[in-house]
């Protein structure tokens, strides 16, 4: 496959390459039917947090039908550590490290992705798609100064979405309400809403001011309003009937995803169905409280793998299923203290949400991006383990192919045939990222350049990955990322220095 690259204004436009015969193939074959897709996207899933993955201390029975029905890959990886670069690169098929604001987001920031930029429900809807995404969206909105009170655009309705019914940013972070097609749903025009981040409101409570009005305690960060007794990040004024119910949120989102597919059966469909488990707060309906033994994050664990058996029940009643390729992954790796104190490190007794990987969240480590990655149709995928490196960046191309689209992106890799488990093979190498620093996986190989910073982060716990020293640790023999054999395999290790060199000057 060969891709070019065009750029204009500086955006990534894009790139047509020429597809292999199979896939000319495959394309006949689907064009007939085009199957619908769904993909169902966790928010800090790690690693170690399924059972279909490893963990005796949880069980995930639904996830799992998927990982054991389906193709498990052991190593897919999110393009970065931190949730808005990742879904940035998910939906565009570019690496995030190439737009200076893919960072995580505050619920005031700017749409993150250009309205003129390729998305796939964009590639999808050129195919007759209809598309909708339910759940966290954390890819800004509007153009930097949003009236909550009007319509919000541009967001996930102008880069390719028929429908959206979304929360702005996460669960932590304000303004704490549903918004469907770019209005804030349940909204009283009497009690308008305003959103900053820099200062309160008057006459608001803080949970740096008001403690005793906290259910939830904060540890870091998280001391600015309140809602619903949990303390947020950022100050919101109004829009009290707007407000969501936290525990309510798992059904809020899963009752819209269903009704999307329903209301969608006889089209082809497109679901991001973006759950906001099990990300801070960790707020688990009523049914689930309690049930993990784990404190809530095991508890929104559970709840999310209901959440997803639920899914598959409709898919199943509506006779979709054998025809809906089903995409399961995380937007990044686990943490378990990230700003309240919810027993989540407490509690947490011999599960271990990472796995065997190093790190976590917010890390070049492998447990930062590495996450659980499944695909899964009935029918059509053979169960299987994949060794294969994939990424959710390419989705976009293997989708793109799929559909029997010629529309592909320099950073993403058409891997349809491994995704659909017709062959093990994966990517040659990838670029992983962690809060705008960068590592370069190849074969069983990593390796992580010098970074200066912190070591770990303390109020999380967490290992960056940074070091004054060049890191290369083989991960076949090493998973855990023990021994630095950057001064000893000096050949493999120059190799991948130049390789990532090359990389990026392309
Ligand atoms: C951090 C938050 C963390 C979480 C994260 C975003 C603090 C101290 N920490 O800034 O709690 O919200 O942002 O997570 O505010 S992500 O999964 O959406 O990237
Ligand atoms: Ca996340």
């Amino acid at each position: 496959m060969r891709s070019f690259k065009l750029k204009t204004f500086g955006l990534l436009i894009l790139a047509v390459s020429c597809k292999s015969n199979s896939h000319e193939q495959l394309n006949k074959q689907s064009t007939s039917k085009l199957p619908n897709i769904v993909i169902i996207y966790a928010d800090d899933l790690g690693y170690g947090d399924l059972s279909a993955y490893g963990a005796t201390e949880i069980s995930t029975p639904n996830i799992d039908k998927l990982a054991n029905g389906g193709i498990k890959f052991t190593n897919g990886y999110a393009s970065s550590a931190t949730c808005t670069p990742s879904r940035y690169a998910l939906l565009t098929g570019s690496y995030p490290w190439r737009n200076k604001d893919a960072k995580i987001l505050p619920g005031t920031a700017p749409l993150l992705i250009d309205t003129a930029q390729v998305t796939i429900p964009k590639i999808l809807k050129t195919k007759g798609y209809h598309t909708g995404i339910v759940g966290k969206w954390h890819l800004g909105l509007g153009n930097g100064n949003i009236n909550w009170n009007k319509h919000i655009s541009p967001g996930p309705n102008e880069v390719g979405f028929d429908y959206s019914y979304i929360m702005a940013a996460t669960q932590d972070r304000v303004p704490t309400v549903y918004i469907r097609n770019g209005y804030v749903e349940n909204l009283d025009p009497t009690d308008p809403i305003e959103v900053n981040y820099q200062e309160n409101y008057d006459g608001q409570p803080t949970g740096l001011d008001h403690p005793e009005l906290l259910k939830m305690k904060w540890h870091h960060g998280h001391n600015n309003s309140i809602v619903n007794g949990i303390p947020r990040i950022g100050f919101m004024k109004g829009g009290e009937s707007a407000k969501w119910k936290d525990e309510e949120m798992a059904d809020t989102f899963l009752s819209q995803a269903k009704s999307f597919v329903k209301r969608e059966k006889n089209n082809p469909f497109f679901l991001y169905y973006a759950l906001q488990q099990p990300h801070v707060p960790r707020t688990p309906s009523p049914e689930f409280l309690g049930k993990s033994g784990m404190g809530p994050r095991g508890d929104v664990i559970l709840e999310a793998d209901w959440c997803i058996g639920q899914l598959l029940e409709t898919l199943e009643a509506e006779g979709l299923v054998e025809n809906t390729l089903i995409i399961l992954s995380s937007d990044n790796g686990p943490v378990l203290n990230d700003g309240y104190y919810d027993d989540a490190v407490e509690k947490l007794g011999n599960h271990k949400p990472a796995g065997p990987l190093r790190g976590g969240k917010y890390s070049l480590f492998e447990a930062g991006t590495r996450v659980p990655f499944i695909t899964y149709w009935k029918g059509k995928i053979e169960p299987g383990v994949s060794e294969a490196l994939v990424s959710q960046i390419d989705l976009f191309a293997s989708l793109s192919t799929l559909v029997g689209s010629d529309v592909n992106n320099f950073d993403s890799e058409d891997l349809l045939e491994t995704f659909l488990g017709k062959t093990d093979k994966g990517r040659e190498s990838l670029i992983i990222e962690a809060t705008t620093r960068i590592a370069l996986r190849q074969g069983d190989w990593v390796m992580i350049p010098p970074y200066s910073g912190q070591a770990l982060i303390q109020s999380v716990n967490i290992e960056t990955g940074n070091s004054k020293d060049y890191q290369l640790y083989n991960l076949r023999e090493d998973v855990g990322e023990q021994k630095n054999l950057a001064k000893t395999n000096t050949e493999k290790f120059q190799e991948m220095v130049l390789e990532l060199e090359t990389i990026l000057q392309r």
